[in-house]
């Protein structure tokens, strides 16, 4: 074969290599990752939120106009949204307010890395409306189990459509005790006499290894 027939050979094998990368990139971004950790199902978490709102129908233009929190963090990175589940932070070592600086809550401190920067954008996230008393629900498709799940509430008077979430603005209500793993975990929470728009943030503790969890979901309490 002369150089330049190599060449072209070469060239051929490697469009063949990249075409299949491609596709297994597409695969396990649309569906592997999609079962491999979890998240706060309800109420939804902003990644969940997005992803069950959005996720088979993320090219609608009409996006920026009913849901234009959802719409940035899509334009910001797809694949975060298609990876609701992965919203999660290996060896902690129990230091979460170590781990995550204020302003940066939701994207469980990886602001800085990127993948999950535009949950901690501020603004009118979607809003789920939910009783003062209510059944908070963590989907672990993956049965990693759970140490512990640690659900606090924003106090009352913080506009959390205004103003980036520190952890000063946030009120421990409920820690639990372990979960085995069963994919589904459920914690009794009571928001006590709080009205209006709210953020729920859950910290998972998942129990197969050092792997915490931050969720934040949007709430408005009637
Ligand atoms: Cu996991």
């Amino acid at each position: 074969m002369t150089s330049r027939g190599l060449r072209t050979a070469f060239g051929v094998f490697t469009s063949v290599l990249a075409v299949l990368a491609a596709t297994l990139v597409a695969l396990v971004g649309s569906t592997g990752v999609a079962g491999a950790h979890g998240s706060v199902t309800n109420p939804p978490s902003r990644n969940y939120g997005c992803w069950q709102r959005w996720g088979s129908d993320h090219l609608n233009p009409n996006m920026g106009q009913t849901d234009p929190m959802c719409a940035q963090a899509w334009k910001a990175d797809a694949n975060a949204m298609w990876n609701w589940n992965g919203l999660y932070r290996n060896g902690v070592g129990g230091n979460h307010q170590g781990a995550l600086p204020n302003g940066q809550l939701c994207s469980g401190g990886l602001a800085e890395s990127g993948r999950y920067r535009a949950l901690d954008a501020v603004g009118a996230w979607n809003a789920t409306n939910m009783p003062r008393q209510f059944t908070l629900r963590l989907d672990d498709s993956a049965r990693h189990g759970a140490d512990y799940l640690r659900i606090y509430i924003t106090r009352q008077g913080v506009n959390t459509a205004t103003q980036a979430l520190r952890w000063s603005d946030l009120e421990l209500v409920t820690t639990t005790g372990r979960y085995g793993t069963t994919g589904l975990y459920e914690a009794q929470v009571n928001a006590g006499s709080r009205t209006g728009r709210h953020v729920v943030f859950t910290i998972w503790q998942a129990s197969h290894m050092d792997q915490a969890y931050y969720l934040c979901s949007d709430v408005n309490f009637q």
